[in-house]
């Protein structure tokens, strides 16, 4: 069949909201979307277990850490889903990764922020898996089968992760002025840098066009972003928290309206300019040499076990 022919059937299953298998025939312009997309998704998980599992040795009690433990857990489980799902795309997660430490592939901006004590615990899991949830709730609608089904199981996780930040930051403004002051600190490092997880103003955002035709972004931007915002601003205020932003205010549609995000910031932390970039890659990479033994291991149990039932 010829290119524009497949390509003609390829937009009208989108179009009839038929997803896409690795199976199927999709244009490389598709596949490297979602080769892009997917495997900055996955970093993003792995990346982002670094600045709250700091905390696991030192959460304030049994339960808490049992609960991070298993929150870090989970985004470790999110990242090898997104990996699995990249990989039936035809790119070995060896390649990925290396995409990863050569600098080449992004992961969310957020976690290049530093998590400085117990309240950004909170406010991580109430703020970041909370602009998550948006985001991928939204994704669980996307065109390619193998990244809908995996978001599926992750929204479903990740709702736990987002209340136990906000129960954390409830505890604190039911507790004593220092921890309400903590608690109060923390939404002001993390609210903008959440607010920053969406990525740049639909206008200048040169990703979404192609992501809106093949509906591998079901919504843009700014309209997540804004879902977030209206979600959110009402839970900081039922518990005694304010947003840092001196200008909000509730429009008479219900929805807030916010002061712009320092975009030159935003741009700065991509570029690898943030607090803790060189830090989260060189972690990554230490624990990715040093793990080496443990992929050995694993593969050449799987090759014996080969061996075994064919000689069985
Ligand atoms: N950070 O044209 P645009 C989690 C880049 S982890 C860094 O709008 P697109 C969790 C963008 O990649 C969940 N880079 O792009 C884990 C592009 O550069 P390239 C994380 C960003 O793709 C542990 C350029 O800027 N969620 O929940 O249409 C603990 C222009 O942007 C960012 C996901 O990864 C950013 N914030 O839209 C706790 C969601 N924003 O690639 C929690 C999946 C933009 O052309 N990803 N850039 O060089 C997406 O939905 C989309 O990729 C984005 C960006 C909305 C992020």
């Amino acid at each position: 069949m010829e290119d524009a022919k497949k390509l003609e059937e390829f937009q009208a299953k989108i179009d009839a909201e038929i997803k896409i298998e690795p199976k199927d025939w999709m244009p490389e312009e598709y596949r490297q979307h979602l080769v892009r997309q997917m495997s900055q998704h996955a970093h993003s998980e792995v990346i982002g277990m670094q600045p709250e599992g700091n905390w696991i040795t030192r959460a304030p009690s049994l339960r808490s850490k049992k609960i991070l433990m298993a929150k870090a857990q989970d985004e470790g489980g999110h990242g090898l889903y997104l990996y699995c799902a990249t990989e039936t795309l035809g790119v070995s997660r060896d390649q990925l990764l290396n995409w990863l430490h050569e600098g080449k592939a992004k992961y969310a901006s957020v976690f290049n922020y530093p998590c400085l004590n117990w309240a950004d615990v909170g406010a991580i899991g109430w703020l970041v898996d909370g602009a998550a949830i948006v985001n991928q709730v939204s994704l669980q609608r996307t065109s390619y089968g193998p990244y809908s089904r995996a978001m599926v199981r992750i929204c479903k996780e990740e709702s736990f992760h987002q209340r136990q930040g906000y129960e954390i930051m409830a505890s604190m403004m039911n507790g004593t002025a220092d921890q309400q002051k903590m608690a109060q600190e923390a939404i002001e490092r993390w609210w903008w840098p959440s607010l920053m997880m969406f990525g740049p103003h639909d206008g200048d955002s040169p990703r979404t066009s192609n992501a809106m035709k093949w509906k591998i972004k079901r919504e843009t931007n700014d309209d997540l972003r804004q879902q977030f915002i209206d979600k959110t601003i009402p839970q900081a205020e039922l518990i005694g928290l304010k947003v840092p932003d001196d200008n909000y205010e509730l429009l008479e549609n219900g929805s807030y309206k916010t002061s712009d995000i320092d975009w030159d910031e935003f741009w700065n932390v991509i570029k690898g300019n943030g607090p803790c970039n060189v830090k989260r890659l060189k972690h990554h990479k230490k624990a990715h040499d040093e793990g080496r033994w443990v992929r050995e291991a694993a593969i050449a149990y799987n090759k014996k076990k080969e061996q075994k039932l064919q000689t069985a």
